[in-house]
């Protein structure tokens, strides 16, 4: 049977990577987040693979999100793998000095957007008794660094989110998992510094993961045989040791 897979933040870096590699294994799509234009053209180019159904829309607004997921059309309306991802880090400054716009956005888009997307969805899945959630956690989530404070929290509250969704959906057959990346080349630190200067140097002198690499490990993870769940999987380019240690030429 196809599958359908839902992602959020699917326009850019890990959720894009990962919408391009579910194409190429046959699995239709439902494409999340914000940049409808960019959405409308992965749509375009992966129609000639799977097929696919876009969802413009932010994480953040709840009642959005409601509409959203309720908005599918009949052959979209069943999800068998929700793929949390849509997230960001939005500053690097110390907790002194940092800005609560950036924490709010954090909290609100990378904790309480997961939580809302995965509630408009989850019931489906109790009721089917079957389903997969593969949060995107971060190497952030396992350790904290400097100056990444309330970035650093919510990717530990994705992982307690995750471990609680495992506990509470168990009894249903649900899988659930977290992938935590360390150091991707994505648009993540043109977003974390707000495409200032800074956001150039990140990822020079070593070779960081690239978003295909993350997407081929998501890929392997749901397509194990249905007794086997990949809980809690972190992974670095070779360079990288922990969040601060990244052997650079
Ligand atoms: P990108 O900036 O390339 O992609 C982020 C995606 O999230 C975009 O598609 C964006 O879509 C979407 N998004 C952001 N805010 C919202 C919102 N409010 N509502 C809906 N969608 C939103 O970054 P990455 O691909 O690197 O990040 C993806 C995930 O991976 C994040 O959760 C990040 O924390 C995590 N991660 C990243 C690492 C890295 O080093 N790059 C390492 C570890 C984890 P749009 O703007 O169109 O809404
Ligand atoms: C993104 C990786 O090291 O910038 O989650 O926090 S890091």
């Amino acid at each position: 049977m196809t599958k359908i897979a839902l992602i959020t933040g699917a326009t850019s870096g890990i959720g894009r990577a990962t919408a391009f590699e579910f194409a190429k294994n046959g699995i239709n799509l439902i494409l999340c987040g914000r940049r409808e234009e960019r959405l409308q053209t992965i749509k375009t180019e992966l129609s000639k693979l799977t097929q696919v159904h876009t969802l413009c829309f932010d994480v953040r607004n709840n009642s959005d999100v409601k509409n959203a997921i309720a908005s599918l059309p009949e052959k979209f309306s069943t999800i068998d793998i929700l793929i949390n991802n849509a997230g960001n880090a939005h500053g690097l400054d110390p907790i002194q000095t940092g800005a609560i716009e950036d924490w709010d956005a954090m909290m609100d888009i990378n904790v309480k957007g997961l939580l809302y997307v995965s509630k408009a969805i989850i019931p489906q899945m109790t009721d089917r008794k079957s389903g997969h959630i593969i949060n995107i956690g971060s190497s952030a989530g396992k350790e904290v660094y400097p100056n990444g404070n309330v970035y650093c929290a919510t990717k530990h509250a994705v992982l307690a989110i995750t471990e609680g969704m495992r506990i509470d959906l168990n009894p249903f057959g649900i899988k659930v998992g977290a992938v935590n990346p360390g150091m991707v080349e994505t648009e993540f630190s043109k977003v974390r510094f707000k495409g200032n200067e800074a956001a150039n140097n990140v990822y020079s002198g070593f070779e960081a993961l690239q978003p295909e690499d993350v997407a081929e490990i998501i890929q392997f993870v749901i397509s194990r045989p249905s007794h086997v769940n990949i809980a809690d999987l972190l992974v670095f380019c070779t360079a990288q040791a922990s969040s601060t240690i990244v052997n650079k030429a």
